[in-house]
């Protein structure tokens, strides 16, 4: 922890109004949705930097310009006439885990649950730059959203940036469905770019607007926020792929404040999903109070797609037990029992902790 607390980050413990105010609009996927391969469009977590915008489809234009020989200016009709892919696709915020740090960023304050996974439709954006003809000296593709705001004393619009290598991933889309559903309002309606692998702040919603540019991209989302910084006066690293991270399905029933869970005797399987943007998680670990132990792990459905994990419990006897995940993923990362602090509270993905309590055998489940 650094001896001292810089601006815009907070020391105690107690959330502030402002906090709650971006909690109530932000909200999580409640864990236990964590049952569905397919997160319900509902319980799919959300973040919303400004005002979700209103935006009507039939005048909307997608334009794609900059250093480009042929601008263009689509439809969405045009868009949904090209190749269509859909593909299920985890996304999680870089902030998941926020409030978990001490002094935190003062920010959206999310515990572990900014995350959810959904069938996404839409095609490719490579080969719509292709036909655009990119010049040969581009090096970044900026993406703008429609919703516009004040961030860090600074008038913007959600803009961010991808470097040309990784705009050029296949696997990377601009979407207009999302489990067969047009995109909601609050997904980003009409359309939004998708980069599997990556944390949520690339995936622009309200996309307007496609630049290419020969200069790496300035604009407060690349720049300033989304930063591996220690210091404010630091430039820092951006932030990009997901770091592992595993989730448990709270087993039992909880108690209403707390959240505590309740278990009764015997017997208890425990499930969750975990996931990584550095390759597939190929172990998950759980210890329910003696050691790290391995649980039954399956393959993901898709590239960028969590994978469901399983562990046969035993309670040894009715009491008090705190119980925990970790994932290892194919490039060797695995969540740390302490991530490095950093600034803007981004990627904590020390071990999800569930709380239980394993009621006396012979007690009414
Ligand atoms: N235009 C725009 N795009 C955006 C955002 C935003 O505020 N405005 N938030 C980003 C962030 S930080 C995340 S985590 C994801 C969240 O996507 P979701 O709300 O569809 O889950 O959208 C990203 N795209
Ligand atoms: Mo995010």
């Amino acid at each position: 922890m650094p001896a001292q607390v810089p601006q815009g980050t907070s020391a105690s413990a107690a959330i502030s109004r402002e906090e709650l105010q971006l909690a109530t609009r932000n909200h999580g996927m409640p864990l236990e949705a964590l049952r569905w391969p397919v997160t319900p469009v509902g319980l799919h977590y959300l973040l919303i930097h400004y005002d979700i915008p209103m935006v009507d489809a039939g005048a909307w234009r997608l334009e794609v310009g900059g250093l480009v020989r042929r601008s263009r200016s689509l439809t969405l009709a045009e868009l949904k006439s090209r190749p269509q892919v859909t593909v299920p696709v985890t996304m999680e915020c870089a902030g998941n885990g926020r409030a978990r740090l001490s002094p935190r960023a003062v920010s959206q304050p999310w515990l572990v649950e900014e995350v959810g996974t959904a069938r996404w439709t839409g095609t490719p954006l490579w080969p719509l730059l292709e036909e655009a003809d990119v010049a040969a000296d581009a090096a970044e593709i900026v993406f703008t959203g429609l919703d516009r705001g004040v961030e860090g004393g600074v008038e913007q619009r959600y803009e961010r940036s991808l470097p040309v290598a990784q705009a050029r991933r296949e696997e990377v889309l601009l979407v207009w469905e999302v489990n067969g559903q047009p995109l909601p309002p609050q997904h980003g309606h009409p359309l939004r770019l998708l980069v599997p692998g990556w944390y949520g702040m690339a995936s622009v919603k309200w996309l307007a607007r496609i630049t290419v540019v020969a200069e790496p991209f300035q604009g407060y989302q690349q720049a300033r926020a989304y930063r591996w910084r220690q210091d404010p006066d630091e430039a820092g690293v951006p932030v990009g792929p997901i770091a592992p991270r595993s989730l448990m399905i709270p087993p039992g029933i909880p108690e209403f404040l707390t959240r505590r869970r309740v278990v009764p005797a015997g017997p208890c399987l425990l499930e969750g999903r975990a996931w990584s943007g550095w390759g597939p998680v190929v172990a998950v670990e759980v210890d329910t109070g003696d050691g790290w132990r391995p649980a039954r792990l399956d393959p993901p459905e898709a590239p960028h797609a969590w994978q469901a994990w399983s562990y046969p419990w035993r309670p040894p006897a009715s009491g008090e037990y705190e119980l925990r995940c970790r994932a290892r993923d194919a490039s060797g990362r695995e969540q740390p029992p302490e991530p490095p602090w950093n600034l803007g509270g981004y990627a904590d993905n020390s071990p999800h902790a569930v709380q239980v309590t394993v009621a006396p055998a012979g007690a009414s489940g």
